[in-house]
């Protein structure tokens, strides 16, 4: 436009928007990164207003040249991250087991970073695909970083870390076409799993509700490969690392992931982030599973197969501390983005086992950083570095900041008498078991049994849980296009549980099977109730939202009165109006909403309530918006409370003569209370087969 092209007097210097604020409140005046004061950030420096633009406009150059370097090569797996600062606290020594001194103290509060992610997708994929979360812990401890990286599924897809390029590559996007992004179900997965038996067990929790958490802060988390413990002494004994949400585990539903990723693809990263800012601070317990050698060699499997658990009925789940995630990164980039784990960060008293995945994992993620971070420094970026002293002769290198003084860059020497020496008390590696005094390529024959535990998980589960696996195979098989990978893999599913079988058969609408004989067959194991998330889920309402459906003309008394008894739980109520302007109560009194209705669908809630004056309800009814929110709460299983006008709404959704006993009319003070009664056991699972049957 020719006026834009003629500055008017506002323009001539400086400015290149009539908003545009001069100088910040702080007073503080905006600089390049060399320090030099920037009089204009608007205008580019040009040969006359419409003139090219000159070479040496060096405030130009620089600030593009940043820009055109803001990224990093994304993780190979995990790239997409939330991540938290907070702190561990023991209160149980483990003292007379480890000589970790963070294990030891329970005065001590320890730093920590955490990152959970998603494994398959890209850093800009959605928060809920059916996959895996890493569940990495970074604790500052006083002597040295010690880094916990571990998953929210127990046991591993393969043994041997000489397969894990295989693995990704079969679940990243197929390389040819790239897509699908974020996503198991596609022929290239379940081609490589259905030839690889020993993922089977993982398989099963990766079909199971696990895969699709409810929240980041109620996820399990595992350290997976087996550590060992070593204490004062030189003892030894092997343990395995658990995390405990304190909100009690919990997950979505399919149908739930699939239209959240539509509705809030951030949905897991927001809500990590809303908890920490509004104080309620995400808590997971610590629990670990110790056994010494000889208990270890009496298990049913070999201890270092990573495809396998130890059930907590077996050896109990000691919990001994605390984590508590209590502030979000002051920047994204600068924390989530650069950390950097490994589980080769360990502290004196923590070891590695031989479990040959952990192996291979020791020499990967160093590896992998070097080209992330650009470089052998990263060590030194805040949220890597440790809090306790850092000194040794390691100089150089790109990116480089601390500035090393003196002479000597090598040790021993004379010539820095007061430089860092060896200490006894350092890192030892403690002799550990008899090494095989010949090399081979081989995997050990204790590694053989691939199904019963696979058998073991599917019988463990409650009802809803096992209809859930054979629904989500059904979804996976369903996606692959080739027919022989579905066969085979039915095949698999003959080998760990006939009705598991049967229903994927039926779901899918096939009897072809291509039979498998296994390497050993499956034994029948007890089953362990702790695997079970239904359970054993808490029957609560903590840390959870309440969705309230609201129209024009509701008493704003009772609304308050919900709202209470709703936070008296832990909980939050969030407010759905058909408009983000809110709606007036029959008092008069405007109402802001916290939501509108077309940006917040119901499956962002765990439970409902609808609300309207009978004006109100005939209007929502036409809303298709309004009678998906009502159809879709009762289709997943949500408890839902009503006012009488709202009954309208329900029907029009076609589901009256429906009604059960979590739809629950709130009228009054004890329809609340039986309300919040009933939320808080999350789901009617008795509803689903009425509304969804496997396939
Ligand atoms: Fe990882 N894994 N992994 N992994 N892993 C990485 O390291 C690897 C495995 C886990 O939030 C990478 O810095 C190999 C098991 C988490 O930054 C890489 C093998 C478990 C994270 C790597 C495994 C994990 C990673 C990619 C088989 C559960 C994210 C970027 C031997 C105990 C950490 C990076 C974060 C990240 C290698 C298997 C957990 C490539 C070779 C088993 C939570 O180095």
């Amino acid at each position: 436009m020719p006026s834009s092209r003629t500055p008017g007097p506002k323009q001539q210097h400086g400015s290149g928007g009539e908003l545009h604020q001069k100088s910040g409140k702080s007073g503080e005046n905006l600089t390049t990164n060399q320090g030099i004061e920037i009089s204009d950030n608007q205008n580019s420096l040009k040969s006359g207003t419409r003139g090219p633009t000159l070479l040496e406009d060096f405030l130009l150059r620089e600030k593009i040249t940043h820009f055109d370097h803001e990224r990093i090569p994304e993780r190979i797996v995990h790239a997409r991250g939330s991540g938290a600062h907070g702190y561990f606290e023991l209160n149980k020594s483990l003292r007379h087991l480890t000589k970790a001194t963070f294990l030891q103290d329970t005065r001590k509060r320890t730093e920590v970073f955490v990152r959970f992610s998603t494994v398959a997708g890209g850093a800009g994929s959605v928060d809920l695909p059916r996959d895996v979360r890493g569940f990495a812990v970074k604790f500052y401890t006083d002597q040295g970083n010690f880094d916990l990286v571990g998953n929210n599924i127990p046991v591993f897809f393969i043994q041997d870390a000489v397969k894990f390029p295989d693995l990704v590559h079969s679940v990243k996007m197929e390389p040819d076409r790239g897509f699908p992004q974020n996503a198991s179900a596609h022929d290239t997965f379940w081609d490589f799993v259905s030839l690889m038996p020993e993922s089977m067990h993982m398989l099963m929790w990766v079909m199971s509700d696990r895969a699709i958490p409810r929240s980041l802060r109620m996820i399990e988390g595992f350290g997976v490969n087996t550590f060992r413990f070593v204490n004062a002494e030189g003892e030894s004994n092997f343990v395995k690392f658990h995390w405990r949400p304190v909100l009690g585990a919990a997950s979505v539903l399919w149908d739930e992931a699939v239209k959240i990723n539509g509705a809030d693809q951030d949905f897991h990263r927001r809500d990590l982030w809303k908890a920490i800012d509004s104080g309620n601070f995400p808590e997971f317990e610590f629990g670990v599973q110790v056994l010494d050698d000889r208990a270890a060699a009496e298990l049913e499997f070999d201890i270092l197969d990573a495809t396998k658990l130890i059930p907590e009925e077996m050896v109990p789940v000691q919990i001994v501390g605390k984590m508590v995630l209590d502030r979000n990164p002051d920047n994204f980039f600068a924390e989530t983005e650069q950390v950097a784990f490994h589980p080769a960060n360990l502290v004196p008293g923590i070891e590695f086992s031989d479990d040959p995945l952990l192996q291979g994992r020791l020499f990967s993620y160093l590896d992998t950083q070097l080209s992330r971070l650009g470089g052998a420094n990263f060590h030194e970026i805040p949220v890597n570095r440790p809090r306790c002293p850092m000194r040794n002769f390691q100089r150089d290198g790109m990116r480089r900041m601390d500035v090393p003084k003196g002479r000597v860059a090598y040790e021993p020497n004379s010539l820095a008498p007061d430089g860092p020496r060896e200490t006894p008390s350092g890192f030892v590696t403690h002799p550990q078991g008899d090494f095989g005094s010949e090399k081979v390529r081989e995997r050990s024959a204790t590694f053989k049994d691939h199904y019963s535990q696979a058998r073991m998980f599917f019988n463990s589960m409650s009802e809803p849980e096992q209809r859930h696996i054979v629904s989500a195979f059904a979804f996976e098989l369903g996606k692959v296009e080739t027919p022989a990978i579905r066969k085979r893999m039915l095949g698999h599913l003959a080998i760990i549980d006939k009705t598991l079988c049967g229903g994927v058969s039926k779901a899918l609408g096939t009897n072809e099977i291509d039979p498998i004989t296994p390497a050993l067959e499956p034994r029948d194991l007890a089953p362990s109730p702790a695997l079970s998330l239904i359970k054993k889920a808490p029957a609560t309402l903590r840390g959870r939202t309440i969705g309230v459906l609201l129209s024009n003309g509701v008493d704003g008394g009772f609304l308050k009165r919900l709202k209470k008894a709703i936070e008296a739980e832990g909980a939050e109520m969030a407010v759905v109006c058909r408009k983000i302007g809110g709606v007036t109560l029959s008092d008069k009194i405007k109402l802001p909403a916290d939501h509108a209705l077309s940006a917040a669908p119901s499956v962002i809630f765990d439970a409902v309530a609808i609300l309207t004056s009978d004006e109100g309800a005939n209007e929502l009814a036409e809303e298709a918006a309004a009678i998906d929110w009502v159809r879709d709460a009762f289709g997943h299983l949500k408890v839902i409370g009503l006012n009488g006008p709202s009954v309208a709404l329900l029907n029009k959704a076609g589901l009256s003569g429906m009604f059960d006993e979590g739809v629950i009319t709130i009228e009054d003070a004890a329809g609340i209370e039986a309300y919040i009664r009933m939320a808080k056991h999350q789901r009617i699972w008795d509803r689903e087969p009425k509304v969804r049957s496997p396939g």
